[in-house]
């Protein structure tokens, strides 16, 4: 999939990928790819398919286009769309480990992944257990006879750490182990993890992807052919497929990713600068920052450092809350990657399903706050956040 348009850029693919007007007879020449909400396909001979079309959950022409521009842009071999980030997620576990195996994943997750792997598939005998993987020894020390599996976020939901994805990758090959690479806080247009060594790349495509936060979404990128079949089959067994419509939306999204991207950055560094110069803020992290502590592995591995901050302010629970009921641009939300400003309370919003002894082992405070930083004007963002910083504390 996609290999034709190898020799072009990012955006150039982001807009051309799975979009070839057709001009065959009877086609109109399309620019951009229809929806085609048709659930099933008529066939003239039993067993010939139309195109290969049978039913929208195995092969559906807006999904497939969707899925090969995907593949584009991870630099894949190929994609494949599912529901939500979450059903990608379940539909990967369920399609590459069985009852007894492990996976050994990174201490800091979005807390609906911990959940899916400490509630759900822990009934199903699958274990996870969690590892700083800022610290590479810890991973090796995690690693257990059943283990099959290694899971990553980088920068990680919500404290933004890294992980050395070429390093680890080198550990999992040693120990022949699958290893996983959840890039959403990124997006393809600043990482591509299977260039550096990852087995699978994962995208909850309702954030940067999609980037309008009117569409649910999850992706799957893998350029091995076993993989993939694997994959593959268990996306139309399984189900957990993206609709005609909400593939077109994803569509329609990606075609901006990459000016997205750039302006998502320019603002989180302004902002992120402004964080860290004002005097009710503890502490703010951020992989642009040269305070950092993995600023330098940022640079190696990726080509941004994407749209999320999170930072401290001075106070307890309640003052946090009061500064997040203050501020006018930066909508209250939980999830992220939208055009627009989000702001949110980890330990009470998209974490409170991480047990407190756990957050607080990990670093997830409770005045632990996080932006996604939209691309509105940057100067309008930080007005925002300089009211309500100034007016909060009593
Ligand atoms: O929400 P869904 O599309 O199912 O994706 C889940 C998911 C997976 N991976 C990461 C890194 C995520 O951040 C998410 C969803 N996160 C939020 C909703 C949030 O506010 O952090």
């Amino acid at each position: 999939m996609g290999n034709i348009y190898n020799q072009y850029g990012f955006e150039t693919k982001a807009i051309h990928v799975g979009e070839k007007p057709n001009f065959r007879e009877g086609a109109t020449g399309d620019v951009i790819v229809p929806i085609h909400l048709s659930t099933t396909f008529a066939r003239e001979k039993v067993e010939e398919p139309t195109a290969g079309y049978e039913y929208t959950r195995s092969l559906n022409p807006t999904r497939k286009a969707l899925e090969e521009k995907l593949a584009a842009l991870e630099n894949a071999n190929y994609a494949l769309a599912f529901s939500s980030g979450l059903a990608a997620e379940s539909s990967v576990i369920i399609a590459l480990l069985k009852a007894g195996d492990h996976i050994v994943a990174s201490d800091d997750l979005y807390g609906g992944t911990k959940r899916l792997f400490n509630k759900v598939f822990s009934d199903f005998e699958i274990e996870a257990s969690y590892a700083d993987f800022v610290d590479l020894s810890s991973i090796e020390k995690s690693i257990k006879p059943n283990t099959k599996m290694i899971w990553l976020e980088s920068p990680t939901n919500p404290l933004l750490k890294l992980s050395d994805i070429s390093a680890i990758s080198s550990i999992a090959k040693r120990h022949n182990l699958i290893l996983v690479v959840d890039n959403t806080f990124l997006s393809p247009y600043f990482q591509n993890p299977l260039s550096l060594g990852a087995d699978v790349v994962l995208h909850s495509s309702t954030k940067y992807i999609g980037g309008h936060s009117d569409v649910l979404g999850g992706s799957v990128m893998v350029s091995d052919d076993d993989l993939y079949q694997k994959l593959q089959y268990y996306q139309n067994a399984v189900g957990a497929v993206l609709s005609p419509f909400d593939s077109y939306l994803t569509i329609r999204g990606i075609k901006t990713l990459g000016l997205r991207m750039k302006k998502h950055e320019e603002n989180a560094l302004l902002i992120s600068r402004f964080l860290e110069n004002h005097p009710r803020v503890t502490k703010v992290i951020y992989p642009g920052l040269e305070s950092h502590p993995q600023y330098k592995l940022s640079k190696k591995q990726s080509k941004g450092s994407g749209g999320i901050i999170s930072f401290e302010i001075k106070g307890q629970l309640n003052d946090a809350k009061h500064f997040l009921e203050s501020l006018h641009l930066f909508a209250l939300a939980e999830s992220l990657g939208g055009v627009e400003s989000l702001i949110e309370l980890p330990a009470l919003m998209t974490h409170a399903s991480v047990s407190k002894e756990e957050r607080e082992e990990i670093g997830i405070t409770d005045t632990l706050i996080r932006l996604s930083v939209g691309i509105e004007e940057a100067k309008d963002l930080i007005s925002d956040l300089e009211n309500a910083l100034d007016n909060y504390l009593g």
